[in-house]
């Protein structure tokens, strides 16, 4: 039994923030303004992230609602100098609001993922995929619960946008746990597929086409149909490593910058399905890079590899 399903086993009480004892923050990202603070709760590691949420354009869409907003706000000057000045605009609470997202309790591996540290990259050849990353990922992977949870409509099944229960080329499109559900400007969904046995895009041949088009073609009809964003506006990826090795397409608007879209760990499904349909075992042959955090066991692999 892995560390995660040892603590989750455990009987633990709910969550509130009553109960939670701050202790550290793990990392502050003042681009994103979300700060990853790390407590406790009823004695057990809990990890609270806060974060400030976009305006939205219906705020702001020049309707009385916008002209309420700043009536009911007042200035605290910071400085002034000819026509420009600079001031603390306190607003109503509403538009303050935080989001919170609650990991407890909190693994080890939580703790890492969210703490401040020094990030490298790897060149991963399929043989050092057989023989360092694999045997690593078996000891050492998030545990995919949740994942299992949201199949199995035990969790988060009202939020679920469209389903294809088919066992080979199904799966479940639903809102990330990185976005707040509402915030169109922010819009992040998350395909997860229903077969369990392809971990990511390591795993994908020729016979995965026919689902790799099915996510495609049915989430950007939903996202279209749900949120009003065409399918030029929506990136549509895989993360190479990803944390939760149960194949899944993240889905945000175009517009937003949100975390892990960079060409270090992010892979275009359009550019994934092109691949397999050269080379249909593209991915069994190519050298993947990926990047690791200083913290994760598979950055000491490949580190020790390398000395
Ligand atoms: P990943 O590439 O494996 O991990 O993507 P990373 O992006 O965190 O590095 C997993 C995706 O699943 C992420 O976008 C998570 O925010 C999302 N996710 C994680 N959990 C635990 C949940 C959950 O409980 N519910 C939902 N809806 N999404 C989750």
């Amino acid at each position: 039994m892995g560390e995660d399903q040892a603590i989750q086993a455990q009987e633990t009480k709910s969550f509130s923030l009553d109960d939670f004892v701050y202790e550290r923050t793990l990392s502050n990202n003042a681009n994103r303004k979300v700060i990853f603070t790390l407590g406790k709760c009823h004695e057990m590691p809990a990890i609270v992230i806060l974060e400030k949420i976009s305006f939205t354009d219906e705020q702001f869409n020049g309707t009385d609602d916008t002209s309420s907003i700043l009536k009911n706000a007042s200035l605290e000057k910071i400085m002034e100098n000819d026509i420009y000045q600079n001031n603390f605009c306190k607003v109503d609470s509403e538009l303050n609001k935080l989001k919170a997202t609650i990991i407890y309790p909190a693994t080890d591996k939580h703790i890492s993922k969210y703490s401040e540290q020094n990030i490298y990259v790897f060149n991963e050849t399929p043989e050092l995929y057989k023989s360092v990353t694999l045997p690593c990922l078996e000891k050492e992977q998030f545990n995919c619960d949740w994942v299992y949870n949201v199949l199995e409509h035990r969790h988060e099944a009202d939020r679920i946008i469209i389903e294809d229960l088919d066992p080979e080329i199904g799966f479940m499109l639903l809102p990330d746990l990185k976005w707040d559900g509402v915030t169109a400007e922010t819009m992040y969904v998350t395909a997860i597929i229903m077969n369990r046995n392809i971990k990511s895009i390591r795993d994908l041949r020729e016979c995965h086409l026919p689902l790799l088009e099915n996510i495609k073609s049915k989430c950007l009809t939903a996202i279209k149909e749900k949120y009003g964003v065409n399918s030029n506006q929506v990136r549509a990826y895989f993360h190479y490593q990803p944390s939760y090795y149960h194949l899944h397409v993240h889905f945000n608007y175009l517009k937003y910058d949100a975390p892990g879209i960079f060409c270090e760990k992010a892979h275009l499904l359009n550019t994934v399905i092109d691949n397999i349909k050269m080379v249909p075992n593209y991915y069994e042959k190519a050298t993947l890079s990926f990047t690791a955090r200083e913290n994760d066991k598979l950055c000491a692999a490949y580190k020790s590899i390398a000395e």
